[in-house]
């Protein structure tokens, strides 16, 4: 018979470690509200919550880093608005937070969701960071309980 191996969305007992970033914080903000949200109405519990904040999204990987390092988490999410402007800092910006987040996944194994907004205004951010669908920070925190949750059901 053919498996199926699916991970629940229940984040109940999961240690989630999340890094925001201030920078554009009045959208950053908003996706750390739609990430505890996707937690809480999924299980999740305050103390198995802990939230990190760095000065900008080019912050996050050096703390997913030490944070996936440390042990402490079961999975990560990443939530951060790098938005377009009138200079190449964008594409710098975004490449090295895209990649860094990615290696750390690679090095450490861990779930890292990936709740860092790439937009080329502040209107497409803010639609990216609405309530519950329509919010990158509540769609990323469940890929990542969804994630650990199907990891686990794996075979060692
Ligand atoms: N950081 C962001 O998170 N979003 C941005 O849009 C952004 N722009 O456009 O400059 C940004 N820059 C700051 C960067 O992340 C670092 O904090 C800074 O360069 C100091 O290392």
């Amino acid at each position: 018979m053919t498996k199926i191996i699916e991970g629940k969305l229940d984040a109940r007992g999961i240690k989630l470690g999340i890094i925001v970033s201030r920078f554009n914080n009045f959208i950053t903000e908003k996706l750390l509200d739609g990430a505890l949200e996707g937690l809480k109405s999924h299980g999740g519990q305050d103390d198995d919550i802990t939230v990190v904040r760095v000065p900008g999204a080019f912050e996050i990987p050096l703390l997913a880093e030490r944070m996936a390092a440390s042990g402490k988490y079961d999975a990560l999410v990443c939530l951060g608005a790098v938005i377009r402007g009138d200079t190449p800092h964008f594409e710098y910006v975004s490449d090295a937070v895209t990649r860094g987040i990615g290696e750390a996944i690679s090095r450490y194994r861990i779930p890292i969701g990936f709740g860092v907004l790439t937009t080329n205004n502040v209107e497409q951010a803010m639609e990216r960071s609405g309530s519950k669908d329509a919010n990158k920070g509540y769609e990323a925190a469940l890929t990542a309980v969804e994630m650990i949750n199907v990891i686990r059901q794996l075979p060692e």
